[in-house]
């Protein structure tokens, strides 16, 4: 991330796809770029894409044409963001893509199929895969991902400067008059907050682990797709944020404790022991 306050030293590790194991995801304690995956296509036209996201509603908020949310038929979406003058406000990094029919184009690593909790229960299989469309411009503010998950993203084209601040700093970016967290561009970051820094281009694949807090500027014109994971490994950091997504009133409405029960009992008796441990 350009002008990012304080980068850390070290650049954000990077991980050949093949080397990408449940183990790797359960132990997580830093952003990944994993490369050279060879199963998503190399590219996308936009008639493509059309075609593959035929009859699908987008809803997406334009930051810079109304600040509001609007739904889209895919059709219309596709042709204002792929215009040469696009709305820089669009962004389409959440509508999920649940249908078997989408595995053709927007694969899941199997690594993450096999140690996402999420994927097993079916309150929160959507969180499994979403598109990525993104008009050049496009800024995401620093945030946390809901119920304290991790996050992925698989570039097929485009850039996306990535800063990633890890979750023990996350209570003290929070705050609680504003009801956000600090953000660099508006001046608020505190002093001394180490954050990882890293350009994502088509090819490759981020991955941050639960609970890291984080701003995304897309620079390029970005098709891609991405999901949200929680491992039993990590599940403790997941549930701390979400404790505190409660208290400060910005909790989502799943029964998430039972969900994380469900999912780590249909798992293994450690994944169960480790959520069990994580609730208290
Ligand atoms: O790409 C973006 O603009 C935001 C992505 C992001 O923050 C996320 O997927 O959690």
């Amino acid at each position: 991330m350009p002008n990012s306050p304080n980068p850390h030293a070290t650049p954000v590790p990077r991980l050949d796809w093949q080397s990408l194991t449940p183990e790797v995801l359960n132990t997580l304690k830093t952003p990944l770029v994993v490369t050279d995956w060879p199963t998503p296509p190399r590219q996308l036209s936009t008639a493509e894409l059309k075609q593959w996201l035929e009859g699908k509603v987008l809803w997406v908020y334009s930051r810079n044409s109304g600040e509001s949310w609007r739904e889209w038929t895919s059709e219309d979406f596709v042709d204002a963001w792929s215009a040469p003058d696009a709305d820089p406000g669009l962004n389409v990094v959440d509508v999920y893509l649940l249908e078997p029919r989408f595995e053709a184009v927007f694969p899941v690593h199997p690594a993450m199929d096999t140690a996402n909790l999420l994927n097993r229960d079916e309150r929160t299989a959507h969180y499994r895969r979403s598109v990525v469309l993104t008009a050049p411009g496009a800024y995401t503010p620093m945030h946390v991902d809901g119920y304290g998950c991790g996050g992925w993203m698989y570039l097929i084209e485009g850039e996306k400067h990535w800063e990633i601040v890890e979750a023990d700093r996350g209570p003290g970016l929070w705050d609680a008059r504003t009801h956000d967290y600090a953000d660099p561009r508006t001046g608020n970051w505190p002093a001394g907050v180490p954050s990882w820094t890293a350009t994502l281009r088509g090819g490759e694949m981020m991955i941050f682990p639960p609970g890291f807090v984080h701003r995304v500027a897309t620079p390029k014109r970005c098709i891609g797709f991405g999901g949200n994971f929680l491992t039993a490994g990590l599940v403790q950091t997941g549930v701390d944020v979400w404790r505190r997504e409660i208290a400060e009133n910005q909790a989502g409405e799943l029964d998430f404790a039972d969900i994380l029960r469900q999912s780590a009992s249909a798992t293994s008796p450690e994944a169960r022991a480790a959520v069990d441990a994580a609730l208290g």
